[in-house]
């Protein structure tokens, strides 16, 4: 049974970046609900895929250090542990991870067209489609099976999961691996970050819920590890259950019995992280309003998809945060979706005309940090809103 815990208001398509702002830009009620079986978290209103992954998707893989790093990590990684003759990317975005391997061994699937143009333009088989049943038989026909499927921050985007992974274990070879990382529920939670929800993310995976939601494929999680990337991900190894060649770490029962401790499991749970949802706002728009009243400005860093649910939530326009700022072509000289907040692109003396910097991508706090030690040197001022909104 599905029960609903949050209600995060209207919501704009989190990545519809426009020209001009346009109040009547369309919107969708952005409500959440915990599944009491399988303990899935996912939100109600599903968006065709189409209207969200267009032609001209904004987002970018390869925009921060820290992402392509932990790509890097993985491919070397990958190469050691699993020495896969043919690899498949699920979601390949702007080839982030597949630069890494050679391009004989690696298949790209990007949906977005102006992504898949570009891992094509650098040499890789890329299918510029959705990841659906017929494109997986579609594969199997030139490349027979795969050795080892990939797909980072993907497969929470896509509405029907079983279709998903019939189509993976259907191409996966019998000794083949798949690797999978999104969110974790569990971070979100702890962080209560939830600007975690928007349209896109139409899951938030926990172990619990993956490992339940694999059996019926005959599939099972061998081992986990939690990244820092996206403010906390897990990294999600996967088998059939018939290979019984490679052993399950202890890390799946851990990772497992962490988020039934913390009552991941409970709906309670998620009615106690409503209550702080509504909090965090009322704090923001405290600080916020207060730096207003002291004529301070305040200029957003990272025109991220999750600060589109945290302006929309909180209401704040260009009165409260004058700008954001951010180095993806594709974001610059637009609009925030639903707000009246300009995107200007990013340079390194930028941030002298304002007090304050809200981190619209407190994920990279550590990158930002780094890039920005002018900034704090002279004073400068951070406001994030997670855990807790605050000046620092
Ligand atoms: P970032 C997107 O979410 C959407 P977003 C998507 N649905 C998803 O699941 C996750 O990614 C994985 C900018 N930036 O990664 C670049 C700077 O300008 O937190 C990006 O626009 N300067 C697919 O949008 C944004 O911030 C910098 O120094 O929430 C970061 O977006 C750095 C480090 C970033 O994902």
């Amino acid at each position: 049974m599905n029960k609903k815990f949050l209600d995060l208001g209207l919501q704009p398509l989190a990545n519809n970046y426009v020209n001009k702002f346009n109040k009547n830009q369309i919107k969708y009620n952005l409500k959440l609900f915990f599944n009491t079986q399988t303990k899935m978290v996912s939100i109600s209103k599903r968006i065709p895929s189409e209207m969200m992954f267009t032609n001209n998707y904004p987002y970018r893989s390869s925009m921060s250090k820290t992402m392509r790093s932990s790509f890097y990590k993985l491919s070397l990684e990958i190469k050691k542990k699993f020495k896969p003759q043919s690899i498949l990317e699920i979601g390949s975005n702007d080839g982030a991870l597949i630069k890494n391997f050679n391009k004989n061994n690696i298949i790209g699937v990007e949906p977005c067209k102006n992504l898949a143009q570009i891992t094509k333009k650098m040499g890789y088989i890329t299918y510029n489609d959705y990841w659906t049943y017929p494109l997986a038989k579609k594969i199997k026909i030139k490349n027979k099976k795969i050795d080892l499927i990939y797909s980072a921050n993907t497969l929470t985007h896509i509405s029907n999961l079983n279709e998903v992974f019939k189509s993976i274990t259907y191409l996966l070879s019998d000794k083949g691996i798949l690797i999978i990382e999104d969110p974790s529920l569990l971070e979100c939670i702890k962080k209560n970050s939830y600007d975690q929800f928007y349209n896109e993310h139409i899951y938030l995976f926990s172990a619990t819920s993956v490992k339940d939601l694999l059996k019926k494929f005959n599939l099972e999680i061998f081992d986990i590890k939690n990244l820092e990337t996206h403010g906390g991900t897990l990294r999600y190894y996967i088998k059939r259950k018939s290979d019984r060649t490679i052993p399950i770490s202890k890390n799946v029962n851990k990772q497992i019995k962490k988020e039934i401790i913390f009552g991941l499991n409970k709906f309670s749970r998620f009615q106690k992280f409503s209550k702080k949802v509504l909090l965090s706002k009322i704090k923001l728009l405290n600080i916020l309003n207060k730096l207003k009243k002291r004529k301070e400005t305040v200029v957003g860093y990272g025109a991220t998809a999750k600060a589109v649910t945290v302006l929309n939530y909180c209401n704040i326009n260009n009165d409260l945060i004058s700008n954001f700022i951010d180095t993806t072509p594709e974001k610059i000289n637009k609009y925030i979706p639903g707000k009246n907040i300009k995107i200007l692109k990013y340079n390194k003396k930028i941030l002298d005309n304002y007090h304050y910097v809200f981190l619209g991508a407190w994920n990279f706090k550590k990158e930002i940090f780094n890039k920005e030690k002018n900034f704090l040197k002279k004073g400068g001022k951070f406001i994030t809103h997670v855990p807790v909104p605050k000046i620092f």
